[in-house]
């Protein structure tokens, strides 16, 4: 069987049994798009304003909601109306880590209302099992009003220095998320990890898909331990979407630099797949 990698997203969509995953793969190949812009504003007429300004170049439009100083019930609306305007996902980049039974009250319901508006969530497995079966129980319940529209994806690695999810933390993700495919759709990390040696034995099917976070064109680093590397690496390296904030966010024209990081992530997936 072809490497994941080697494949088209359509072709990933068409044969993925998981209808959120499908959603992404499909998303990114008909938007032709594998950005996902970090909206990490603290406000939500900056935040819905980023968000309808780069809509129409991204995939998926990842927040921080808990940065957001005036957060409230019209910033889910505003995030939900804008996704479907503008044909984009959204992942809420909250880091779950708690034990199973303060991750569900954290996820659905709360202050912060997640299961509302995030395609995806990300849970770090230091805690163990449990937090992945909490989101499991909640997503998959027959009452959950967005069954079959909710998926999770583990913390695998993280992008900044002396990050301590790593080696056997790294391998454990990749266990867990094989027992519960029904849930988790993929994780974060700065490769692909589909050749990393485990003690289980990938099914034919497998397809998780790598989210990249710490990308950015034109910087290596911040002052507070925040390491990158470019798209193209990213994506040559395995990321199926590739995760930009400050660097495009921040820039001088950010419609300018969304449209340079959709064409440089394009660009690289097609020549990774062999289709340019
Ligand atoms: P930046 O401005 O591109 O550095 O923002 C990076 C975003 O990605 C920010 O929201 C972080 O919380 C997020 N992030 C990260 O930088 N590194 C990681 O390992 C993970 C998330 Br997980």
């Amino acid at each position: 069987m072809a490497s994941r990698s080697t494949l088209t997203y359509s072709e990933r969509a068409a044969r993925h049994s998981h209808p959120v995953a499908k959603l992404f793969l499909e998303t990114a190949e008909r938007k032709q798009s594998n950005v996902i812009v970090s909206a990490d504003l603290t406000t939500s007429a900056e935040l819905l304003k980023c968000a309808n300004d780069l809509g129409p170049y991204i995939a998926v439009f990842k927040t921080h909601v808990d940065v957001v100083a005036d957060f409230n019930e019209d910033t889910v609306k505003g995030l939900n109306e804008l996704a479907k305007k503008h044909d984009f996902l959204i992942f809420e980049d909250r880091k779950f880590i708690d034990i199973g039974t303060t991750v569900q009250k954290q996820y659905h319901g709360g202050a912060l209302r997640i299961s509302e508006f995030a395609h995806i969530v990300n849970a770090s497995i230091l805690s163990g099992d449990g937090i992945v079966e909490a989101l499991s129980q909640v997503m998959n319940a027959q009452s959950f009003p967005y069954k079959d529209a909710r998926a999770l994806i583990l913390l695998a690695e993280m992008t900044s220095k002396g990050s301590l999810a790593t080696d056997d933390y790294t391998v454990q993700c990749v266990e867990l998320a094989r027992k519960q495919t029904g849930t988790v759709i993929g994780w974060i990390a700065n490769r692909s990890l589909e050749t990393i040696p485990t003690q289980s034995t990938p099914s034919d099917t497998e397809d998780f898909l790598v989210f990249t976070t710490g990308v950015n064109q034109s910087t290596k680093g911040d002052k507070l331990g925040q390491q990158y590397q470019t798209p193209t690496m990213a994506i040559e390296r395995g990321a199926d979407f590739i995760i930009s904030g400050r660097g495009i966010y921040a820039a001088e024209n950010p419609i300018e630099s969304v449209q340079s990081y959709q064409k440089e992530g394009w660009e690289a997936y097609l020549k990774r797949v062999k289709k340019e």
